[in-house]
């Protein structure tokens, strides 16, 4: 299976997060990937190949417009505030009572423009978002080229992106745009299964009107954890999107045979529907090893979970989410890769 990836992706680094009442190092970082390439070079998973240059147009289909650009001058507008260090917000409009205003202020524009404190900018950030979602691109057209399976190997993530918010790590929205991409190129029904830890509020958010994609997500219940404000097994989607989305929240511990179960689950859901291609957006801090999360998922389970998704018969693009158990998510996201092609 063909990899895309490009070094500038890498540019996003040494940025901090707040983590149970303490400014710590991103869990989001550089070795994530380094270690998810050697290990796809220690088994002779296939060639990884750099991404080919990608306009904004589609990510303008699924973002706003302001988002993006947003995006992408943020950390200009950062530095010019004199500031150093990670661009992070403080701030947000709450909920229904807020003024539609654009604000000026990068520190507004951040709370604005966010849904957490965990997704800073720092100066190389644009540069590997940009990348990243080159990478996605890349690899969707690969398979509308032809080929049966590809990996876009996103950092940084993308789920928890949506219209015009970043968060949770993710700024544009890998898996949805890709998906876009696959639809303009003549798919009539392209399904994404998401099977990170985390529920991808960002994916639901942008396809939950819409009929054209099958969202279908398992993750950690949100009563339990991030994001805690959408993933509900009640979100079910609205207008021509009504039925499309499809939650499956699971309880803390979660093991393998609970978390089979509920992907059975969903794997029947998709054939009813026979997409033309399925994306996977797929996070591995299911693993009993992750810091930050708290399902028991092991080693042996991430083959297992390729083989069920081989079984589907169609067309699959890969796009990385989360998993920060950096010594092992080299072995898990690669052995979900081999398992499907064994
Ligand atoms: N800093 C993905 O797996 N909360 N994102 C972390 C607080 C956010 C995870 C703890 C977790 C987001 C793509
Ligand atoms: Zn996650």
């Amino acid at each position: 299976m063909k990899t895309i990836f490009s070094p500038r992706q890498q540019e996003h680094q040494g940025q901090f997060e707040f983590y149970n009442g303490a400014v710590v190092e991103g869990y989001e970082n550089t070795s994530r990937a380094t270690f998810i390439l050697s290990r796809i070079e220690e088994v002779g998973l296939g060639p990884v190949l750099a991404p080919r240059p990608q306009s904004l147009e589609t990510a303008k289909r699924i973002h706003s417009t302001a988002y993006v650009d947003f995006l992408a001058s943020a950390w200009r507008f950062w530095r010019e505030a004199g500031r150093t260090g990670t661009a992070l917000p403080y701030a947000w409009p709450a909920r229904g009572r807020y003024k539609d205003v654009a604000p000026d202020s990068i520190d507004a524009l951040l709370g604005l423009y966010s849904i957490d404190a965990s997704t800073g900018f720092v100066e190389g950030t644009w540069e590997a978002v940009k990348a990243s979602h080159d990478s996605a691109l890349t690899a969707a057209d690969l398979i509308i080229e032809g080929e049966q399976a590809c990996f876009a190997l996103c950092r940084p993530p993308g789920h928890h992106a949506g219209t015009d918010f970043n968060g949770g790590y993710c700024f544009l929205n890998n898996a949805a745009i890709a998906a876009q991409r696959l639809l303009d190129a003549g798919a009539s029904r392209v399904t994404i299964l998401d099977i990170d830890y985390h529920h991808g509020n960002g994916t639901q958010e942008i396809f939950y009107e819409r009929g054209d994609v099958q969202v279908i997500s398992l993750h950690a219940d949100p009563r339990n954890d991030y994001p805690f404000f959408a993933g509900y097994a009640d979100e079910r989607g609205s207008g021509h999107g009504e039925g499309c989305n499809l939650n499956i929240p699971l309880p803390d511990g979660t093991d393998w045979a609970q978390w089979e179960r509920a992907l059975e689950f969903a794997l029947g859901s998709i054939r009813q529907r026979g997409p033309d291609v399925v994306v996977i957006s797929l996070g591995v801090d299911t693993f009993e090893g992750d810091p930050i999360s708290r399902f028991r998922l092991s080693h042996s389970h991430f083959p297992l979970i390729g083989a069920h998704l081989a079984g589907i018969g169609t067309k699959t693009l890969f796009v990385l989410e989360g998993g920060y158990a950096v010594e092992d998510i080299g072995v898990n996201v690669v052995g979900v890769l081999s398992g499907y092609e064994e």
